[in-house]
């Protein structure tokens, strides 16, 4: 067998040292598999240095890099517009910041056929061949491929919720978008109540054939399967043993200086509820004068889809809500919350990890979240507050789950995680760091790869 992998960005970034892989859940699950077996990633490549086609690593080349080059205008459309203001929002249930453009799938269209077009130029025409594209900034390939190829053998997995049929059917192009998709034999999502609702999309909107988990339509069947993403355990695992990450905790501890930590790490993100969980930390605030002085919420925004308008409002608003929350209630040499909005390198974010007696994840929606199960892995001692709106709260029942749209809710919760007795910690600790071990992306890849045998 051998892989074309087909995604949005290519694995690799220029260095002073010439090319090198990046780092990112997928990029490590599927790097080994391309290193072992040869094959070909295929992505739009921003880097104008990276040529339409590299060999990677350059000295003894294990897999070809295909650069599908985009102008301004047609990343503005397809990234910025249909990927992130279209599919992004309607998969996750926030409608109110959908916008819709004729522009933005017309060049959806046009670019999805020209990823396909660099998949059939560098791609061998063979049975063991196996692409596999992914998640939703390609939903129209698959179609282009299979009509090109009938034989292709092709894969998709989609990172994020597929939503409700009666959601998704508010696109326009619901219809085209799903005949897209169903150009594979297999599409991946990580729990099954996307499988669900994706099955339900194609038995309503196009009266295909359905059956638990296939869905039949003009003679092709799709296989449609759960398969949750996992961490890289083991490294992750070394990383928050070392001696450098306990270091680097026990320093944000004492500077910090509070009895407690509470951590929020997120990309900013208007999916990931990093507002209402400010305003929860508030109302625990305000609930608890016994916590004042004694806790500090750490939250990490990184810097994400900075382009788009929404992703401005949310940082004009969390920098508001930071400052009412510090302004009402830091005293002397304490600020209850210390916001970033920065990248760290993942060394750091493991101390945070390591540092925190609590995490408050909280998304209004996620497709999995892996940085639930990085802080389940690093972490000694620490509580879980999870939204149970995440692919991951169907995997963790050991997590206190909270919906993350009920304030009070919330602010109890972080109560509940902070007073919690260390017993009944570290047995729901041992309980979520099990599950976590299975889900090893290694193993992800290969389990999604060896389903097209089954
Ligand atoms: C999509 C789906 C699904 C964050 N800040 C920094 C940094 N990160 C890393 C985290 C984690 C990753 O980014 C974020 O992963 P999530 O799963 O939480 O969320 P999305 O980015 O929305 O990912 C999601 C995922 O795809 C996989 O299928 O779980 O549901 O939305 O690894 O650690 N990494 C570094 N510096 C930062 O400042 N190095």
């Amino acid at each position: 067998m051998s892989l074309t992998v087909v995604a949005n960005r290519v694995p690799i970034r220029k260095t002073d040292d010439g090319w090198k892989t990046s780092v990112g859940g997928l990029t490590t699950a599927l790097l080994p598999v391309l290193e072992e077996q040869g094959g070909v990633w295929v992505g739009m490549g921003e880097d104008p240095d990276l040529p339409e086609c590299q060999q990677y690593p350059e000295d003894d080349p294990d897999f070809l890099v295909r650069r599908v080059p985009l102008s301004d205008e047609e990343l503005d459309n397809y990234y910025y517009g249909m990927a992130n203001r279209v599919l992004w929002p309607v998969s996750h249930y926030l409608i109110q910041h959908l916008e819709l453009r004729e522009r933005f799938i017309d060049t959806y269209r046009s670019v999805n056929e020209r990823f396909a077009k660099a998949v059939l130029d560098e791609s061998p025409d063979d049975p063991d061949e196996i692409i596999w594209i992914q998640d939703y900034h390609l939903m129209l390939a698959p179609r282009h491929i299979r009509d090109a190829r009938p034989d292709a053998v092709i894969g998709h997995f989609w990172h994020i919720p597929w939503p409700a049929m009666e959601v998704f059917r508010i696109l326009p192009w619901s219809r085209e978008l799903l005949r897209g998709m169903l150009g594979c034999d297999l599409i991946g999502f990580h729990v099954d109540e996307y499988v669900d609702n994706f099955i339900e999309s194609a038995e309503v909107l196009l009266g295909a054939d359905v059956t638990e988990n296939t869905v039949t339509l003009d003679g092709h069947t799709t296989r449609v399967e759960a398969h949750p993403i996992g961490i890289e355990v083991d490294r992750f695992k070394k990383m928050a043993a070392t001696e450098e990450v306990k270091e680097k905790a026990d320093k944000l501890r004492n500077r910090l200086g509070t009895d407690n930590i509470v951590i929020g790490i997120d990309r900013l993100d208007y999916t990931k509820g990093i507002l209402s969980r400010l305003t929860a930390f508030e109302q625990f605030l305000e609930e608890n004068p016994d916590y004042h002085g004694k806790v500090s919420f750490y939250q990490i925004a990184t810097p994400s889809r900075t382009k788009v308008e929404s992703y401005q409002q949310l940082k004009r608003e969390v920098d508001e809500a930071v400052g009412r929350i510090n302004g009402q209630f830091a005293r002397d040499n304490w600020v209850p919350v210390n916001y970033r909005y920065r990248t760290y390198t993942q060394f750091e974010l493991c101390a945070f990890y390591r540092a925190a007696d609590a995490a408050l994840i909280t998304p209004l929606r996620d497709g999995m979240n892996v940085v639930t199960q990085e802080f389940i892995t690093a972490t000694q001692n620490g509580a879980l507050i999870l939204s149970e709106l995440t692919g991951a709260a169907y995997l963790l029942p050991e997590a206190i789950q909270v919906n993350p749209y009920d304030q009070g809710g919330l602010a109890d919760a972080i109560k509940v995680a902070l007073e919690m007795p260390d017993e009944e910690r570290r047995s729901r600790l041992k309980g979520l760091k099990s599950t976590v071990e299975k889900l090893d992306v290694h193993k992800w890849a290969q389990h999604f790869l060896d389903s097209f045998d089954r």
